[in-house]
């Protein structure tokens, strides 16, 4: 049976505030929450809308400390513009609060204590890197060193950005505090974990039997972490720039930020209602949504819930509604590489379009799978179809009625079967809009208001009331009060996906509000109601404005080229001896799998024409293993043997790495004999 709740707290993620937002958060979270708050609103629903920005986190002290400012100045600078891009776009939250609040410290500690007063928490100790000079423990992101695997030098103490291979901190070949710039030492240090695996039972209850009907890629994401297995999470840190961890002993130590930034939804909330949050948060009859970004799956569906029912007086989230990621113009979204269309800067270029953007996103949302933006495309929505269709149609509705009846709607008189068969259709719109809405299927909820559009413009363009002016005016008032009829359903239905052309819909109409209730009713607009002046909805995109942004990323791409290879500069002369000593060879790939609890490795059985050798490589982020067997592969046959997560490795798979440090390994053109040298 369908449970009915009385209220809905909806979440977007809190985004870090080490960086300015770009259209990628927009698309993936921020929209499509909006349209869903917005929803529920019209619709008379109890909703809330919780958003912040995350403002602790190591990334944010490394921004700090390159900056030479304070990890509070970054966290002010960011969490300013961010809110401000938001509100812009009119994201409607309730609350944009931070997790540097007071109230969230309150919150988070307590959340903390309660759990570790209930023995929620297992105590460990482990060794860490130590910075013996700056007198502090090591983030992983804070060790370089020389990577086990290529060689290179740089490596952090959780991945090698040369060759992509995930590492601990252990793994790092001379290790060096980034901080300091010592060696740093390996001393013991306690911290607090969540046993997810006593977790483990009630979760895949709870998520693969009870929530089927979550999105296919956020069950499925969920359901292979479970079937790994789930460990125990530490959730603290030692680290100065945090909550700190509120028990005794735990001197230097803060929460860690997976700890405390979903907390944050509920100081948000009671920073907002401190006398009625709890409702929001434990009251049965209150149904929680989180909307994120598919790498945030795993701690909306599984860590915070465990903590939820861990704490034990709080309700778990009943959707987690999570897109897959937008890229630009083919290439992935990347604020180091500066690629991205930044909100801030769309706005000084496209001053009150934040619809348009909002439309193609939403046309665009990466429901399903990635999706890409484009700017061919961007123009190609906004020329052909809110201009063309919607714009078009409520533009020769008013222009016709200010023309023939002074602005005012005139009476309908008898309708003819293609009057009553258009109205028909407006009627279904509404129960069409929201069976895809409740099931936040918002690109074709989308898709069916735009088709509204469409059959008021298909509407006009077959009675052609222009041309019956002369002969018979009851017509042509019939006509243009069913079409005045239709643009104000368009007004209501796309109010939850563009709230900035709906408002000034209204403005033109003389309607100050609308309820979603009415939605596909034909007695809207009054006879004889007075009709504001006709505005243009929206305005055509000329090319030269679009080629200027697409040279602008052109632009990008050719710096970030140029700085790539200045990155890689070609190396010195060798001597040809030095280069005979390589032995590269032309291997079959017999078997191919990933290595466990590695993501980046995939571990080969190659026949080299003696014999197979194992070789683990570092490219899982780029090929299933299935693609790979049976493809000749070329190895570096004559390094020494290594051991990787305990593997033994005789060799080396070449690859060729793009400017964005993908891979492809090289294969060669024709089929050779295994074990064939390059040369
Ligand atoms: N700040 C990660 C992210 O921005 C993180 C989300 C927190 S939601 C509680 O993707
Ligand atoms: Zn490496």
């Amino acid at each position: 049976m369908e449970k009915k709740f009385k209220r809905t707290t909806v979440t977007s993620a809190l985004p870090y505030a080490n960086g300015p937002v770009h259209i990628g958060h927009l698309a993936g979270v921020y929209v499509p929450a909006d349209i869903y708050v917005r929803y529920l609103r019209l619709k008379k629903e109890e909703v809330l809308f919780i958003g912040g920005s995350d403002e602790h986190g190591v990334p944010i002290t490394i921004r700090a400390k390159k900056e030479g400012i304070t990890p509070q100045d970054v966290v002010d600078r960011y969490h300013t513009l961010i809110k401000q891009s938001f509100a812009d776009f009119g994201i409607s939250f309730d609350i944009y609060s931070r997790t540097t609040s007071k109230t969230h410290h309150e919150v988070a500690s307590d959340f903390f204590r309660k759990l570790y007063d209930k023995g929620e928490f297992i105590e460990r100790t482990s060794e860490q890197y130590y910075d013996e000079e700056a007198h502090q423990f090591l983030a992983d992101r804070y060790i370089t060193g020389e990577c086990p695997h290529c060689h290179s030098e740089g490596a952090y103490g959780d991945q090698c950005e040369k060759c992509g291979t995930s590492l601990s901190p252990t793994d790092l070949i001379h290790p060096k505090s980034a901080i300091s710039g010592s060696q740093p030492v390996r001393k013991e240090t306690k911290h607090w974990y969540l046993p997810l695996d006593q977790h483990e039972s009630w979760l895949r209850q709870w998520i693969l039997e009870d929530h089927k009907e979550w999105r296919p890629n956020v069950y499925g994401q969920c359901k292979s972490w479970l079937d790994m297995g789930l460990q125990p999470r530490a959730v603290s840190r030692d680290l100065d720039w945090g909550i700190p961890v509120p028990v005794e002993g735990a001197e230097g130590k803060v929460l860690y930020v997976w700890f405390d930034a979903p907390i944050g939804y509920i100081s948000n909330t009671k920073e907002l209602l401190p006398d009625s949050w709890e409702t929001w948060w434990k009251d049965p009859e209150s149904r929680l949504i989180h909307f994120i970004g598919k790498d945030n799956i795993v701690f909306h569906c599984i860590v915070f819930p465990a903590m939820l029912k861990a704490e034990g007086s709080y309700i778990l989230p009943d959707n987690v509604p999570s897109n897959e990621f937008l890229n630009l113009e083919g290439d992935k979204i990347s604020t180091s590489r500066n690629w991205a269309v930044w909100l801030h800067e769309y706005l000084e270029e496209f001053p009150g379009k934040q619809d348009v953007l909002r439309y193609v996103l939403t046309a665009n949302a990466p429901e399903t799978k990635d999706n890409d933006f484009t700017w061919r495309d961007f123009q190609a929505r906004n020329n052909n179809e809110l201009v063309a269709v919607y714009g078009n149609f409520v533009n020769r509705a008013l222009v016709l009625t200010h023309k023939y009846f002074e602005g005012k709607v005139p009476a309908a008189g008898p309708l003819t079967d293609y009057d009553r068969e258009t109205l028909h259709e407006f009627a279904d719109v509404k129960t069409e809009v929201e069976k895809l809405l409740d099931v936040f299927k918002f690109r074709d909820a989308q898709k069916e208001a735009m088709n509204l559009a469409r059959i008021g413009n298909k509407y006009l363009a077959d009675t052609e009331p222009w041309k019956l002016a002369k002969t018979d005016m009851e017509r042509v008032g019939t006509i243009l009060n069913i079409s005045l009829q239709l643009v104000a359903n368009l007004a209501i239905a796309f109010e939850p996906f563009l709230p900035f052309s709906s408002q000034k819909l209204r403005g033109m109409l003389g309607m100050t509000a609308f309820d979603w209730a009415q939605l596909g009713q034909t007695d809207l607009l009054p006879t004889g109601h007075q009709l504001n002046k006709a505005e243009l909805l929206f305005e055509k995109i000329e090319d030269a404005t679009i080629e200027a942004q697409i040279q602008k990323l052109q632009d990008t791409k050719k710096a970030n080229d140029e700085a790539a290879y200045k990155a890689h500069p070609i190396r010195e002369n060798i001597d040809f001896e030095d280069f005979l000593k390589l032995d590269i060879r032309v291997g079959t790939v017999l078997e191919c799998q990933k290595v466990p609890k590695a993501d980046k490795l995939l571990q080969f059985k190659i026949e080299d024409g003696l014999e197979t050798r194992t070789i683990v490589s570092g490219i899982a982020l780029y090929y299933a293993p299935e693609e790979l067997v049976g493809k000749q592969v070329c190895f570096i046959a004559n390094l020494p043997p290594r051991k990787l997560r305990g593997i033994v490795s005789e060799g080396m798979i070449l690859s060729a790495e793009n400017a964005d440090g993908t891979l492809a390994v090289i294969t060669p053109e024709k089929l050779v004999k295994p074990g064939s040298q390059v040369k």
